[in-house]
């Protein structure tokens, strides 16, 4: 056996980027553990941090390139260098045939900086094509617009340390508890230091981020603008605006000023849906704070009025003077682990390497010339939506897409199937197999992911830092630079052949260093940040010119914006209603967003049945009166439709929501839900400048379906290969959700139901599956066998069960199979009629860390156990702390039901 040894790196998910310690023996991943000396985490992690090194099974990853010959054969396994030897011939005939702009590259926020910079260099110096956009465009798009037109240039000018010094911290569109984990354990432990540290979120769904809430404004969904226009009005009227640094620091502010005198109080209060105390109430406690911050995410950014919602909040800190200072400023909080990487490297169409534009043709003549290329294309690039329409009207003809999932996370899915359907050559380079978009390459590339590949990624306080390998990929896996770097040689050798290679890379290093004078000069100039420095001293922040000690921790500190003045601009833009209103035929909003333990598509999170312990299924939520009107019960299967598209699935009560929305988490796509996922229902509609799409308000409608068949299913062992054998077959039924549960022994769950009766050798088909058909199996079938039990006992445990046919009930086999006890009569019980078989309530896993279930919480609660002591006497929330929210909101809960009751 190798040794154990610890690689220091970085966290795969979300854009705190936490610095992890990797426990491996040089092969496998063993554990994880917090990194104590990285200036993000302080050597917290979240539920999903901490649980990284459960996921990522092997049997899920892509393993060997895969190539297709014909859109209706199979792929099949082929050595690296005929892969791309590939991929090169059909790009570089398209590009002969069809011009630079028929290809396309569609890339991603978690790809790491050198990554990023090698396929923007191949589309824009080799290609000759600005087609290059990132799924960035569904995250980020909107806040780059807003600081860039607001302040000059797209840089967050706040640091992490501002969430503790803050007075005044206000929450807009984010859900931290659950997308910036760590990020929100730092501000509940600034406010426990500091109660009178006032906190405001803005959100339409009552989130566990309210749990930290002196005041919680549940506007009506979309209304930002309106609301910010309305703090503005009132802090006018108050007298609290910085007149003196609004004077020398600021232009446009009689524009904004005569604007916002339509934002009185009554009105605004009227188009949010919020009373006019509460905004009162907050626009008093912003005016009067020493300090104000503000953070936000894709409750402002992921709409048709993002840039909008964007520069209305940046107004507020520029009107009071508050940025630049310690608690103060305009904090957009980042998506995936290198949003910022991508957009300093140019990865977005409209964007080039060191914050420069591919409209500019100044900034086109700098990247030239430092390529070593005549010129840079000028025709602009397509984005993310329009993108995949011109895949899907044939303008576009060969498409690489890396290290994202468009056919799930793109809005309006049926038309992105299309699009990758008719597309001639689409290459996937994926780290998992098991995406929904796999299914489209006709050339599949396997990359290294987590733990197996180097470079650098910048988190959201601009701090660069160096991720290590820890172990070598599985299979033939290769480092998304270098797969890129090896496509483009083998393409330059048609399209440019002879000259000297623009891609003599060995190392990301090597593409680092390349990279690193395109910022020096610029505002993000990290012409002193080096792999040997950040080996060193550790992450650093940008800008960090060449001769400097540290970066700076706040920009702007002297009021000098990178405007061409100086100045920042004030933007006055009118409040407008989002795309899609409540009409007759669709008279609910539906809202879209994150669960606290699964990461957007789930191929690494949907591997570890511990993620789905807190929430297993697919489920809508619907304010109770919702329900009501609708004459729904909880747990009940409805259709849920669009204009565009709908889904099968239960819905759930849910008092956090305000009546008329519809809440459903965004993970869910078309391999853990029947149907195209939750984006089928979504609409292509973007901002006029950010164009990120709208995707948090989609006009639904909800009505219950009848599917009296139904269908339980349980099965221990081997879940990726079961998952994938068995999930085929529920393309015939009405509905069907898969999850995997059990910690110890990790077990594949499937619940389905359908119309009508599936014919027999359907069932069959399942049951052997299954593992289901012989051996140590009790089964109770009707004579068509489309009814019926039947449970395998391995060792007197139950390790595999399956019920079919009307009205079954399924928890307390389950509880059964989760106390991996033997039940004596089990024989009797399941012959029982479904009303006579024992109740048993169904769980979730509160506590991830410790394994406490939301039943024992609720149990010590009744018993009059606090926070701290249901953490002494039961572990939860001793750890990474992400339930802690929860457990306080049901701390608060029963705290109302027995004030109710005195
Ligand atoms: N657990 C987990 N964490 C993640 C991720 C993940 O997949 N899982 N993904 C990462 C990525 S890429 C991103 S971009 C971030 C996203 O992080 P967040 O943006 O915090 O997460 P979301 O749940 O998408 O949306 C945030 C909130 O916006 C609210 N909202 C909806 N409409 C409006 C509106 O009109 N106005 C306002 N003010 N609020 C509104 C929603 O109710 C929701 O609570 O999370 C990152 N972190
Ligand atoms: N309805 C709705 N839709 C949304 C959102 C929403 O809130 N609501 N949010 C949007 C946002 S903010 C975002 S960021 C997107 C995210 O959407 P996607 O980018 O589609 O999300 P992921 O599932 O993270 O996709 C990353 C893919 O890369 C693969 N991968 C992992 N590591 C590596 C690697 O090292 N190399 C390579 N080549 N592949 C790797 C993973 O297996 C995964 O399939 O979703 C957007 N879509
Ligand atoms: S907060 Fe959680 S998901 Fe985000 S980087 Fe840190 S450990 Fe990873
Ligand atoms: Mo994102």
């Amino acid at each position: 056996m190798s040794q154990r040894q610890v690689t220091a790196s970085t966290c795969c998910y979300c854009g705190v980027g936490c610095g992890v310690l990797i426990e491996h023996d040089g092969e496998r991943i063993l554990g994880v553990q917090g990194d104590p000396q990285h200036p993000a985490n302080l050597g917290r992690l979240c539920s999903k941090g901490s649980s990284l090194h459960l996921t990522g099974d092997r049997s899920a990853r892509a393993l060997y390139p895969e190539l297709r010959l014909g859109k209706s054969l199979a792929r099949s396994r082929v050595d690296w260098d005929s892969a791309l030897d590939h991929a090169a011939g059909v790009f570089a005939e398209t590009i002969r045939e069809h011009g630079p702009d028929s290809v396309a590259f569609y890339v991603s926020g978690q790809l790491l900086t050198e990554d990023y910079y090698a396929f923007n260099k191949l589309a824009r110096a080799l290609v000759g094509s600005n087609n290059i956009d990132s799924n960035s465009r569904l995250c980020m798009s909107s806040a780059v617009v807003g600081y860039k037109r607001s302040l000059g240039a797209d840089a967050p000018p706040c640091c992490y340390e501002d969430l503790e010094q803050s007075d005044c911290v206000l929450i807009a569109g984010s859900n931290m508890a659950y997308a910036h984990p760590v990020l929100f354990r730092r501000l509940e432990a600034a406010k426990a230091a500091r109660p009178q540290m006032k906190v405001i979120v803005i959100d339409p769904r009552r989130t566990d981020t309210c749990e930290l809430a002196d005041l919680h404004l549940a506007i009506q969904p979309g209304t930002d603008v309106a609301l910010f226009h309305g703090i503005l009005h009132l802090l006018l009227w108050e007298g609290r605006v910085d007149r003196a640094y609004i004077e020398a620091h600021t232009q446009g502010f009689d524009d904004l000023k005569a604007l916002v005198r339509d934002y009185g109080p009554l009105a605004v209060a009227e188009i949010c849906g919020i009373a006019v105390e509460d905004l009162q109430r907050c626009a008093e406690w912003i005016g009067r704070a020493p300090s104000f911050l503000s953070l936000w995410c894709m409750g402002l950014n992921q709409s048709t009025a993002g840039s909008a919602k964007n520069s209305a909040l940046i107004n507020l800190h520029l009107a009071t003077g508050q940025i630049g200072r310690p608690g103060a400023g305009p904090f957009s909080l980042t998506g995936q682990p290198n949003a910022m990487g991508g957009r300093e490297t140019g990865s977005l169409a409209n964007l080039l390497p060191g914050h420069r534009d591919a409209g500019d043709a100044a900034h086109r003549a700098e990247v030239a010339s430092h390529w070593g290329v005549d010129s840079l294309p000028d025709a602009p690039g397509l984005t993310a939506i329009e993108l995949f329409e011109a895949v899907r009207d044939g303008r576009i003809k060969a498409l690489w897409i890396a290290c994202t999932n468009p056919a799930q996370s793109l809005p309006d899915q049926h038309k992105v199937r299309e699009a990758l359907e008719a597309c001639p050559f689409v290459v996937v380079q994926e780290a998992f197999a098991t995406s929904e978009t796999c299914r489209y390459a006709d050339l599949l590339l396997p990359a290294a992911s987590w733990g197996e590949k180097e470079g650098t990624v910048t988190n959201s306080e601009r701090r660069v830092s160096h991720v290590r390998r820890a172990v070598p990929a599985p299979g033939e896996a290769r480092a998304d630079w270098a797969i890129a770097c090896d496509f483009a040689r083998r393409l330059e050798c048609q399209l440019r052949p002879g000259q000297p290679s623009l891609f003599d890379f060995a190392s990301p290093e090597a593409l680092f260093n390349e990279y690193r004078p395109l910022t020096e000069g610029r505002d993000l100039d990290m012409g002193g940040i080096s792999y040997a420095l950040l080996d060193a001293r550790g992450p650093q922040q940008w800008p960090l010119p060449a001769g400097f000690e540290h970066g700076l921790k706040r920009l702007y500190g002297d009021g000098n914006f990178a405007t061409a003045n100086g100045r920042a601009r004030f933007i006055a833009e009118a409040y407008r209603a989002p795309r899609e209103r409540r009409e007759a035929r669709y008279p609910l909003i539906l809202n879209t967003g994150r669960l606290r333990d699964q990461w957007h598509g789930m191929t690494r999170t949907g591997t570890a049945a511990s993620a789905f312990g807190h929430v297993e299924e697919a489920r809508l939520s619907l304010h109770p009166a919702e329900l009501r009107r609708r004459r729904l019960v909880d747990g009940q299967l409805v259709r849920l439709s669009s204009r565009r598209g709908s889904l099968v699935l239960p819905v759930q009560a849910d008092d956090g929501l305000l009546p008329g929305q519809a809440f459903l988490p965004m993970h869910w796509g078309e391999r853990f839900l029947k149907g195209l996922g939750v984006n089928a229902l979504t609409l292509p509609a973007f901002d006029p400048l950010s164009r990120q799409p709208e995707l948090k308000h989609t006009a639904v409608e909800v009505v219950a379906v009848d599917l009296p068949w139904q269908f339980y299913a349980l099965v221990e062992g081997d879940v990726q290969q079961r998952f994938e054998a068995l999930r085929p077959l529920f393309d015939s039924l009405d509905y069907a959700g898969f999850c995997l549960v059990g910690r110890e022994r990790p077990a594949l769950q499937i619940r389905a139901a359908h119309s009508g009766n599936p014919d027999s050798n359907w069932l069959q088909q399942v049951d052997a599956l299954l593992d289901l058909s012989e051996g140590m199996v009790l089964a109770y079938d009707d004579p068509r066998r489309v009814q019926g039990k039947r449970v395998r006992l391995d060792g007197g445990r139950i390790s595999g069960l399956r019920l079919a046919g009307s009205g079954i009930a399924s928890d307390w086999l389950k509880a059964l199979w989760q106390s991996g006890e033997a039940d004596t009569d089990l024989r009797r019980k399941l012959l029982a009629p479904p009303g006579a078989q024992p109740a048993a309530a169904a769980d979730k896993t509160l506590c991830n860390c410790m394994n406490v279930s939301h039943s024992r919480v609720c149990a010590g609660i009744a018993q009059g156990l606090d926070l701290d002591a249901l953490k002494r006497e039961l572990g939860c929330g001793t750890q990474c702390g992400s339930c802690v929210p929860e457990i306080k909101r049901l701390l608060a809960s029963a705290a109302g039901s027995l004030a109710v009751h005195a």
